[in-house]
């Protein structure tokens, strides 16, 4: 991949894609899914880009709170804080990262599964 490349989470971000905001700050952006695995499933991600999780995390850890601050603020406003929700940052190749502009998954809503479970 072209790492100089404008990702498709930049573009979503500065509203050349449509996307189904749920919450927008200062450092970062929330949006659904389009392909939703539960029935709440939301991206996070901050609006400066690093490729993955532990890229912003060894580049800059207060703004890796911030995105998780969010992921929370993103389960108040879907009304699943109390019931419990998931967060997951896939990493590269192995976990079937996509889009490589560092992004939570908060899903929830529904109980969810585990592998293997
Ligand atoms: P990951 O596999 O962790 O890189 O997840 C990328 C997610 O991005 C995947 O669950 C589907 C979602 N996605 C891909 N393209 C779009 C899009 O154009 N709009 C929205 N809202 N989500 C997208």
């Amino acid at each position: 991949m072209d790492d100089a490349a404008e990702t498709l989470f930049e573009r979503i971000v500065a509203g050349e894609i449509p996307a189904d905001v749920v919450h927008s700050d200062e450092t970062t952006f929330a949006f659904r899914d389009v392909n939703p695995q539960a029935r709440v499933h939301v991206l996070v991600v901050p609006r400066k880009r690093y490729r993955n999780v532990g890229e912003l995390a060894a580049a800059d850890p207060d703004l890796l709170a911030q995105v998780l601050r969010s992921c929370r603020k993103v389960a108040e406003l879907e009304g699943i804080a109390d019931s419990g929700y998931r967060i997951v940052f896939n990493t590269d190749a192995d976990a079937g990262q996509t889009v490589f502009h560092v992004h939570a998954h908060v899903l929830g809503g529904e109980q969810l599964g585990w592998f293997g479970g």
